[in-house]
């Protein structure tokens, strides 16, 4: 493997989109490709349900707590806080991270409960930002009808209706929308197209940067 690997920094790929659209499965063959490739690279996924945060958070999914919509909102914040530093020293050391959900989860799924987008945005500002974002791009129709909703909280076609237009008002030019009813194969593809293009730019020089500004 390339010596000037080492030297660089890791990039923070991540992957959004509504439940059943896929993501996870295609964040790990994006891991395996990348590591195939010598790459360092880990899968990492919020919320982080191994934390004492992320058990609160387990339980309120699963409809076992109940919360008022401010208090999740920030517990899920605190969830992507607790990791930053491990974050930020992973990335500088040199390991990609492919992370499915962030902040942008946060802020279109609290304010797909008609809480202020700005409210939202506010306790995420300070986290690092993505070198890059794929949403994979689904209808909460199509998403349903695959099945496997697993009965937590958020897995409600209305919801998902209304998370869907918040995600529509958070996209950006930057960000990679990859329709997510195409043939995994060919999602793949285009996932490890844009990934490698990432690295690149990462192993350039590209400075990390914090959200949302
Ligand atoms: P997952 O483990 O990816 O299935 O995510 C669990 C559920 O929680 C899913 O419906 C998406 C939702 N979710 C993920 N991150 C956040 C967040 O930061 N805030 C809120 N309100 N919901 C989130
Ligand atoms: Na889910
Ligand atoms: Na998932």
């Amino acid at each position: 493997p390339n010596r000037l690997k080492s030297h660089s920094r890791g990039a923070l790929i991540v992957l959004e989109g509504l439940d059943r659209c896929g993501k996870t499965s295609q964040a790990s063959r994006l891991v395996s490709f990348l590591t195939g490739l010598g790459h360092a690279v880990e899968m990492w996924r919020f919320p982080d349900r191994t934390t004492v945060v992320g058990k609160m958070i387990s339980s309120y999914l699963s409809n076992r707590s109940h919360l008022d919509d401010r208090a999740i909102h920030l517990l899920f914040s605190a969830n992507r806080w607790e990791k930053r530093s491990l974050m930020e020293d992973k990335l500088r050391c040199g390991t990609t991270l492919i992370v499915d959900r962030y902040s942008y989860s946060g802020v279109a799924f609290s304010s797909a409960k008609e809480l202020d987008l700005l409210w939202c945005k506010t306790p995420e500002k300070g986290l690092l930002a993505p070198d890059l974002v794929v949403y994979l791009d689904i209808s909460p129709e199509k998403a349903a009808e695959r099945g496997g909703y697993g009965g937590e909280r958020y897995e409600q076609l209305e919801f998902q209706k209304k998370v869907a237009q918040s995600y529509h008002k958070l996209f950006d030019a930057s960000w990679k929308i990859v329709d997510a009813t195409l043939p995994i194969e060919e999602i793949e593809e285009q996932l490890r197209d844009v990934a490698l293009d990432c690295l690149v730019t990462c192993q350039k020089g590209k400075s990390l940067s914090q959200l949302w500004s």
